[in-house]
């Protein structure tokens, strides 16, 4: 089989071999490191004659069955074992090249320490094995190496030996006592520094918890230290969930592909999610790293005592994983500013990539590359519908469920309908209908149409969704948030629908006079609403709504508005226009002082081009970001007393919700008049914490303010040797608004702080370019997309999972306008004639192409 054909969901079958105990021994060398692997066979199916492992880009030594050299032959990265026993020992010795692994996955070298990334099939490139999620094994693991150099050898469990060997090397042997599949195996050998700290779990075992960071950033790793002591006690408290080994450790490493990786009991992050101190991290820099922490550590029972049979199922573990992670710091920090930027990835990523060529089911059915498949969708789509599980069934019946999975199936390999049954079973709700989540793709729609009469006020919904192969036609069980509210704001009812027909109409009795609907509160289903609503209707809302969601809801809805008429006015040729009530409506919000700054922040920061395109079938885009502009320059001079009275309120505060604010504030201010740029070289002047200076600068940077040179330079002279603060600098040139921002970039690419290599460097320069930069980067020219594509072939060969993370915005094409299209498929088949191409990008480009 050729390995750009794809995999599906229905051909699932179980191993007709299972592997219970390995042993795996590295002699940690360059160029050339030994892994010898030995692994307790156990044949499953009794007529099975030969043994099928998976292997990448490894050198095979040798291959040895109960000490005996083994017929095998390797074709296409597998290798077939001759193996009519039912039970045996197979020895299998590989030799590896860490330092020339630039992919990032299986074992590599990151900035001179050894670490491993093996999810989801990065195993392979260590040693043959039965590289898939339902073989769970235990493992044994010992490194050997140089002890000046790489003092610390971690591997997953426990530390059950160590000491040193010959020529100045030494070892450790760990024992993990908990069966796992391959994926979550790690090993990591470098220098660090080390902090450590304790946790009591709630039945009195006490863990040691270590973090390891880059020699001299010790102070940077407290917030982490603390995050992942609160996410421990959290898990015990809300999940009745506690941990299960006496020693957890995280490494952070400067070359990571994505965020971070739950493997068992040895957490290894991208520096991006562990480092932090006030001088240089901002305030939703430390909230990404609790979260993160959180996350992986959530993984432990959900992932790691409970994984998936096969990676379709990644949702099960990942979209509940977000659940938990997204409830954690709800719980800790402000529920509705968390909800609002859960709501917004949905919003401006995951409808684009349901609208998209790679549109897929929160359970996909078909995959020719897995790490393609660490979506949008599976992870926070996946997260919704958990969530409107909990929704349907309450935290108490929900709970119940998550128990009795637990009981059920702890140590095992499982299926989002198991997930599903349990919740079914505990609950007593029925989720049939429900299920259909899981295998529809696309955003569904919901139409909505009102009337009333007699007191009586009558709700219709209709629902469809895109046409998508592999969708069907029944309706889904949506959940459907509404609340009433009558003429001076007070709240008449509020309650969640339980909308399962194509068409449904739901009657509210006994009202006086027609009530002021807010509809899909808290974004109780990833859905679209179609509705036509009033500008004073929008404005009732964001002043009154029970819920604060709701408020910053309404807001979205009234600038989207706003922005979409003034684009009609543009095609009619008519001067654009800014609503009084709109005016008026953000004012409101702006002055009132029962509500969180962070809340105003936000309703404040308005919709992203990309949520706007995700409005509309068709995009005019050039109108648009004309239209966007002017209601956001119109709302900003139009609040500029405001603005600036509330800039300077929240100066004195020392608390994020307050930086938050004064940010918003200063960017309104200087869109409403430039003479505040006295505000902003005073600010980042006197910052003491880089949310300040960052907030400043951007400012500068976004307006091109005489003073952007001038900051550009002093923040790049005294961030030069910090590398994650210089993410923040090669971003905001990344997306400046200037004519010749791809040649700055290019002239970037020769930066002494930038790397090819290094998967956040290409992230803060690159990527943002391509997603921030919407006016660039899709210039009508084609100028950025040719841009994106040179880079991308580059990129191809280093590390192709980046490159295919990094080229979605290239392939949401099917919007626009036919000259840009046109430009986009040129590029796509420029990368489709790549005579190397990585299945990672065959399978984005050839889906865009199709
Ligand atoms: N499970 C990992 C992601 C692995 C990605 C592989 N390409 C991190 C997480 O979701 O927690
Ligand atoms: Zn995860």
């Amino acid at each position: 089989m050729s390995e750009l054909q794809a995999k599906y969901l229905i051909d699932y079958k179980q191993p007709d071999y299972t592997i219970n105990h390995l042993s795996l021994d590295f002699q940690l060398n360059i160029p050339t490191t030994e892994v010898v692997a030995v692994s307790q066979v156990e044949r499953k199916s009794k007529q099975a004659t030969q043994l099928v492992l998976e292997g990448d880009e490894l050198e095979l030594v040798s291959v040895k069955i109960n000490g005996q050299s083994a017929t095998h032959q390797v074709k296409d990265k597998q290798l077939f074992i001759e193996a009519e026993l039912d039970n045996f020992e197979l020895e299998i010795i590989t030799h590896l090249k860490p330092a020339e692994n630039t992919a990032l996955e299986g074992l590599y070298m990151s900035d001179g320490a050894y670490c491993t990334q093996c999810e989801a099939e990065g195993f392979r490139r260590i040693t043959y094995y039965l590289d898939r999620p339902d073989v769970l094994a235990k493992f044994d693991v010992r490194v050997e190496a140089d002890k000046a150099e790489f003092p610390f050898l971690l591997s997953n469990g426990n530390l059950t030996a160590k000491g040193d060997t010959e020529n100045g090397r030494h070892f450790a042997s760990w024992q993990d006592p908990f069966p796992k599949p391959s994926y979550l195996f790690a090993l990591v050998a470098g220098d660090f520094d080390l902090l450590e700290d304790n946790f009591i779990t709630r039945s009195g075992r006490d863990v040691k918890l270590q973090v390891f960071v880059d020699k001299g950033n010790l102070h940077k790793a407290h917030h982490a230290m603390e995050s992942l002591k609160k996410s421990m006690k959290w898990d015990e408290e809300r999940f009745d969930l506690e941990y299960d080994l006496d020693i957890y450790m995280i490494v952070a490493v400067d070359f990571f592909n994505m965020g971070a990786m739950e493997n068992k009991g040895l957490n290894v992050f991208n520096t991006k999610y562990v480092l932090a101190d006030k001088e240089s991290a901002t305030d939703d820099d430390y909230h990404g790293i609790e979260s993160v922490i959180g996350h992986e550590y959530f993984h432990n029972w959900t992932g790691n005592r409970v994984t998936c049979r096969d990676w379709f199922q990644l949702s099960l573990k990942e979209g509940l994983t977000v659940f938990r992670d997204q409830e954690f710091s709800s719980d800790v920090g402000s529920r509705p500013v968390n909800r609002i930027q859960a709501i917004q990835v949905i919003r401006n990523h995951q409808f684009a990539e349901d609208a998209g060529p790679m549109a897929h089911p929160i359970r996909p059915e078909s995959v020719i590359e897995m790490n393609n498949f660490y979506t949008v969708t599976v992870y926070n789509k996946g997260a919704e519908v958990i969530r409107m599980m909990h929704t349907l069934l309450g935290e108490q019946k929900f709970q119940a469920g998550m128990k009795l999975y637990f009981e059920r199936h702890d140590g095992q390999a499982v299926t989002c309908d198991d997930f599903v049954a349990a919740m079914e079973d505990a609950s007593g709700v029925d989720l049939k209908q429900f299920r259909q989540w899981y295998s529809q793709a696309g955003t569904p729609t919901v139409a909505v149409n009102e009337s009333f009469e007699n007191g009586s006020y009558q709700l219709t919904l209709t629902q469809s969704r895109p046409e998508i192969a592999g969708n069907n036609d029944l309706p889904m069980h949506i959940p459907f948030d509404v609340e009433l509210l009558d003429a001076e704001g007070n709240s008449i009812t509020s309650k969640v629908l339980n909308f399962t027909e194509h068409k449904q109409t739901f009657t509210f009795d006994g009202l006086e006079q027609k009530p002021v609907v807010s509809l899909l509160q808290d974004f109780s289903a990833p859905v679209k609403l179609e509705y036509q609503y009033e500008d004073e209707h929008l404005a009732h809302l964001m002043r009154y709504a029970n819920s604060e969601v709701a408020r910053w809801e309404a807001s979205v809805s009234l600038f989207s508005k706003a922005v979409w008429d003034n684009v009609k006015a543009l095609s009619e040729g008519k001067t654009m226009q800014l609503n009084s009530i709109v005016q008026d409506a953000f004012k409101g919000v702006i002055l009132d002082e029962n509500l969180d700054e962070e809340l105003i922040a936000e309703v404040m920061s308005v919709p992203s081009i990309s949520s706007l395109v995700e409005q509309v079938e068709t995009v005019d885009l050039d109108a648009l970001i004309i239209a966007r502009r002017f209601v956001k320059d119109e709302l900003a001079v139009g609040c500029e007393d405001e603005v600036v009275a509330r800039y300077h309120a929240s100066k004195g505060k020392d608390n994020a919700s307050a930086r938050a604010l004064k940010n918003e504030c200063l960017a309104w201010a200087c869109v409403a008049n430039e003479e505040y740029e006295a505000l902003v070289e005073t600010q980042y002047q006197s910052a003491t914490n880089m949310t300040d200076s960052l907030g400043a600068l951007k400012v500068s940077s976004d307006l091109n303010l005489s003073n952007r040179d001038s900051l550009m330079t002093h923040f790049e002279n005294k961030w030069v040797d910090t590398p994650l603060v210089m993410d923040k600098w090669f971003t905001l040139q990344a997306i400046q608004d200037s004519e010749q921002v791809i040649d700055k970039i290019k002239a970037l690419t020769t930066h002494k702080a930038f790397s090819f290599n290094n998967p956040n460097r290409v992230r803060s320069l690159i990527g943002s370019f391509a997603v921030g930069n919407v006016e660039h980067f899709h210039k009508a020219d084609g100028s950025g997309y040719q841009y994106l594509t040179e880079i991308l072939k580059k990129i191809n060969t280093i590390n192709p999972q980046v490159a295919a993370r990094i080229i979605t915005p290239l392939i949401q094409f099917s919007k626009f306008d036919q000259g840009r299209q046109q430009h986009i498929k040129a590029c796509l088949q420029e990368l489709m004639a790549l005579p190397d191409l990585s299945k990672d990008l065959f399978e984005k480009v050839s889906r865009a192409l199709a």
